[in-house]
């Protein structure tokens, strides 16, 4: 992951930043509120990863940030929401549901003890040194589980599996990263839909695509598979996410983390000249049953577990073939196949360019906030209302517009017209014309659209449809000055 526009050079930060000083220039309590919301202008957006239990959320997050830092299945024992953020040394926070904070030593190979007990926890904040949290915080939360249990287990789903600790991590993200394995179900869209994201930053991943369909030993290529099955799923869930990538998080965990060694590729290369049926019996052989051929003689009980563990049976299948070119090599085809490149990207560019925007409107959240409680309120109010109609902060306006109508009405024609506006690339995009239009005719469509904006503002059906519009005609308004 790169680092985004350099602040200082980011039209949208500087706005920002002279907006709080603004504010602490009120005096008063309010230099210590504008350095509260100040952190969040200089933190990096926030990408909470939700998915139900098991689905890869902690496997993908380790190959994100390139360490084996989140919990796997082997410490599932810890239910909580985990921040993970650039930062030196390397160490972690509990923070408590009283709010109070409490350090955590930081052990190697061996799993801290928590303070506190999970029940108690609100999030563990974790920092570490990773260029790769630099742009983006991630935040790992415990997963959704059977959210069909009976009514009298709806405590226990509570507490146990993450809804609610999910739901609370999310408030503070700006964008989502969404797993699940095949489809989704109607509860997990559902919950979706209760999170404060547009499909513009929630990203769709299809996890585990290295055991899709039939898996390792199907007749079809399970990554091909799920490729194409990730195409349709996001046709399918336009209105929630904005594409969904295939992914295999434990291969990219392995090729990422740097879990791979000579020595285990020259144990998969033993693996080589056997058939895909018998390396699976090699594999999933115990010396006690006297399987034939017997897994020891091939490889040793440990290796064999370990190489199951970091590759998975298409791993171990496919990837035995390049192991005797080494571990270098095996480590490069484990990236290629893995999908993670195709997922960095999609999340640097769409999703982060929308986390952007998100971050500037939780600023503003944050300042219409303070103005309901602070005696100073109509001050920081006309900060808010000028900061949101500064220029430099139109499209986060636009997508404050477009967050409220696709809560009101999605398929309105003003949310497309918002949605086109925050999806252009370029000033002729935001009146729906191609990129190489001329400036005449971005004019001559943005006065039409002018006219018919401004008619539609006499019949409309809620506040955040007038609100819409009035958004929508200062944009178009701008696009019909020529030159
Ligand atoms: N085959 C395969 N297994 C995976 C993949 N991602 C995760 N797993 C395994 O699934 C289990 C649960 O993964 P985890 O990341 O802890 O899921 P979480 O509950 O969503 O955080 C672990 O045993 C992982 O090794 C994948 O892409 N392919
Ligand atoms: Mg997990």
């Amino acid at each position: 992951m790169t680092t985004y526009p350099p602040p200082a050079a980011d039209p949208v930060h500087a706005t920002l930043d002279q907006g709080l000083h603004q504010l602490a220039a009120l005096g008063g309590d309010l230099p210590a509120h504008a350095n509260a919301i100040g952190t969040i202008l200089w933190s990096p957006p926030r990408v909470v990863i939700v998915g139900r239990l098991k689905a890869g959320k902690s496997t993908l997050v380790n190959a994100l940030i390139g360490a084996p830092v989140a919990e796997t299945a082997a410490l599932e024992a810890t239910n909580v929401v985990t921040v993970y953020q650039d930062g030196a040394p390397s160490r972690a926070e509990v923070v408590g549901v009283d709010g109070r904070r409490h350090a955590v030593a930081i052990h190697h190979h061996q799993p801290s003890r928590l303070p506190v007990e999970t029940l108690d926890i609100a999030f563990v904040d974790r920092w570490l040194p990773s260029s790769a949290l630099r742009g983006l915080t991630l935040i790992d939360t415990p997963g959704l589980s059977t959210l069909t249990v009976a009514n009298d287990a709806a405590t226990r789903r509570v507490t146990i599996d993450g809804f609610e600790q999910t739901r609370g991590a999310s408030i503070d993200a700006d964008a989502a990263v969404f797993l699940f394995d095949a489809v989704p179900r109607t509860d997990e869209i559902e919950f979706l839909s209760q999170l404060p994201f547009t499909p513009l930053n929630t990203l769709g991943v299809l996890s585990r695509a290295d055991s899709f369909g039939e898996g390792a030993l199907g007749r079809r290529d399970p990554l091909v598979h799920a490729h194409e099955h990730a195409a349709r799923m996001a046709t399918q869930l336009s209105e929630t996410v904005n594409t969904v990538v295939p992914i295999s998080g434990l291969m990219a965990q392995t090729s990422h983390t740097g879990m791979m060694t000579e020595h285990l590729a020259g144990a998969l290369a033993r693996l080589r000249p056997l058939a895909p049926l018998e390396v699976i019996r090699v594999l999933d052989s115990d010396e006690l049953a006297g399987d034939e051929p017997a897994g020891d003689d091939v490889l040793p009980l440990a290796l064999r577990v370990q190489l199951l563990e970091l590759l998975g049976e298409y791993g171990v299948l496919n990837g035995r073939h390049v192991a005797p070119h080494g571990a270098a090599a095996l480590n490069s085809w484990l990236t290629e196949h893995s999908g993670i490149g195709e997922l960095q990207r999609a999340l640097t560019s769409s999703t982060a360019r929308f986390a952007v925007l998100h971050r500037a409107h939780r600023i503003l959240a944050r300042l219409d906030q303070l103005a309901f409680s602070h005696p100073a309120r109509e001050r920081i109010r006309s900060l808010a209302a000028q900061l949101r109609a500064s220029p430099a902060l139109h499209l986060v306006a636009v997508l404050e517009d477009y967050q409220r109508m696709l809560r009101i009405d999605p398929r309105a024609e003003v949310t497309e017209d918002l949605r086109a506006v925050l999806l252009a690339s370029s000033p002729a995009g935001r009146v729906g014309l191609p990129d190489h239009a001329s400036t005449h005719e971005i004019a001559a469509e943005a006065h039409r659209r002018l006219g018919h904006a401004q008619r539609r503002t006499l019949a409309t059906s809620s506040a955040a449809e007038d609100a819409a519009l009035v958004t929508l005609i200062r944009t178009y308004t701008a696009l019909t000055i020529t030159g």
